[in-house]
């Protein structure tokens, strides 16, 4: 018989949740413009827009709020937060920024320069935007499947080491400033990279003189599949893991806002002295001094605490089985979604839940929408409205992903919710065909998935 795994946390605090009428929700959704970043917290029953930020933090987390030391330099709170990092990711060096972008920020300053190209295991839009903003070039090189949302691969985040080869050979390793290897992968639907992928990454990048740098904002949820699916792992720790994924690399960026499991942080580290000396004189410009960079002495006491309790063994072990859990009733309900199950979140496919819409009737968007009024579930659109306009034609970028993102916050929700998602989707994939398009009726020029508005290209958006 199949063990279940349950919640390894009792509930100490509870939030109360607004469950509002079908009619309210209809009224929320219509002043949102049909889209579920312009709805108000007080009015979503269970919030999966993210998984950043969102963490529910510990009874020690917050007992260890009291103990911040709110120095201006040299705050004792820093001190915790650096050997936490250096004892659980193994790195020499370790500078403290806002969240995870801010290091991003200052890495791609240091090192990217002008005509360079940047390849990496697919995007994140702030990573790309920042190695952009320096002149860098992006080149995706993530193997094949990663772009298919059907095709079981252990390892779909994984690098494809020929891709990586050809693209050395075309510009020059000199022209190539660092690898950037998210594990997980976040727009590929949280899928890890492999041991021997990261190991065999880093030989081929040191033969070269290439540094690489990991993208560490999921890497305790990659650690665990490792865990899970390479051979030579099953008895090994996360913290073992980690550190092992760590050593094949020179440095990272981190958004504490996911595995550090607290709502405010991030970090920069690395092992070469000189890069070190340099980020800090930026972390001083941009972030603060580097002692706090950007948080607060009790953010960073949180942060250290986190980084501890996201290498439980127990805690990662249900943090997985919890997105996989909903996954499955979705799966076992013939839902189109991306599979395998990633990390954090389940995608759901809306070009194949919505057939008989066309792409330009949103329809993630429409999903979206149709989700939160079905349920007062928020999730996030990841289609042709996040991917904006192509700059020269000005048409829609009509890319082949068209999903919306179920994100699992972290010991927040517990699998009852899950269970309220699962009938949701469920009860609107079986009457899919009357989920109806919407049409946009205002489009900022930038990000316009923050703000866009829409409407029902029909009487309305359910024609129940
Ligand atoms: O939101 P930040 O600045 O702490 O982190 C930026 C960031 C970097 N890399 C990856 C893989 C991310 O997923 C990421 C932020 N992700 C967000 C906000 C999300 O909703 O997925």
């Amino acid at each position: 018989m199949r063990r279940r795994i349950a919640e390894p946390y009792k509930i100490k605090a509870v939030e109360p949740l607004s469950m509002l009428s079908y009619q309210e929700r209809e009224e929320a959704l219509k002043s949102a413009g049909y889209n579920t970043f312009l709805l108000d917290s007080k009015d979503v029953y269970i919030d999966l827009l993210t998984d950043s930020g969102t963490s529910a933090m510990s009874d020690k987390q917050w007992g260890s709020l009291m103990v911040g030391d709110e120095a201006y330099a040299g705050s004792k709170s820093w001190y915790r937060l650096e050997e936490a990092v250096r004892e659980v990711y193994g790195y020499k060096y370790v500078l403290p920024t806002h969240q995870g972008r801010g290091a991003e920020n200052i890495l791609s300053q240091l090192k990217v320069k002008p005509g360079d190209y940047v390849p990496g295991n697919m995007y994140f839009t702030t990573t790309r935007a920042h190695q952009e903003m320096n002149g860098g070039t992006f080149v995706d090189v993530i193997i094949d499947e990663a772009h298919d949302p059907q095709i079981e691969v252990d390892f779909k985040g994984n690098v494809d080491l020929n891709k990586l080869k050809s693209l050395i050979e075309e510009v020059g390793a000199h022209n190539i400033p660092y690898v950037c290897l998210a594990v997980t992968v976040n727009m590929a639907g949280g899928q890890p990279v492999s041991m021997k992928n990261m190991k065999d990454v880093y030989e081929l990048c040191q033969h070269h003189g290439i540094d690489v740098m990991y993208d560490a904002t999921r890497c305790v949820e990659n650690a665990y599949f490792i865990k899970e699916r390479e051979s030579g792992y099953s008895e090994k720790s996360i913290k073992i893991i980690l550190k092992e994924m760590f050593s094949y690399s020179d440095g990272c960026t981190m958004s504490g806002k996911k595995d550090a499991l607290v709502n405010i942080g991030g970090f920069l580290a690395m092992n070469d002295e000189d890069l070190y000396t340099r980020s800090r004189e930026l972390v001083v410009v941009y972030e603060g001094m580097p002692t706090y960079g950007g948080m607060a002495g009790r953010d960073m006491e949180a942060m250290a605490q986190g980084i501890y309790e996201s290498v439980d063994d127990h805690y990662i072990e249900h943090r997985i089985h919890q997105v996989r859990y909903l996954g499955d009733q979705l799966q076992e309900a013939g839902v189109p979604m991306v599979r395998p199950i990633g990390g954090h979140a389940i995608f759901l496919d809306a070009k194949a839940f919505l057939s008989h819409l066309d792409q330009l009737e949103f329809p993630a968007q429409s999903l979206a929408a149709a989700l939160y009024l079905d349920s007062g579930v928020r999730a996030m659109e990841r289609g042709i409205v996040s991917a904006g306009r192509n700059k020269d034609t000005g048409e829609h970028n009509q890319p082949k992903l068209e999903m919306i993102r179920l994100t699992i916050p972290r010991r927040v929700y517990t699998n009852n919710h899950m269970d309220v998602v699962a009938d949701s989707v469920i009860a609107l994939y079986e009457k899919r065909e009357k989920i109806k398009g919407l049409q946009m009726d205002y489009e900022p020029p930038t990000l316009r998935f923050f703000n866009a508005r829409f409407s029902p290209k029909e009487v309305s958006l359910i024609h129940n």
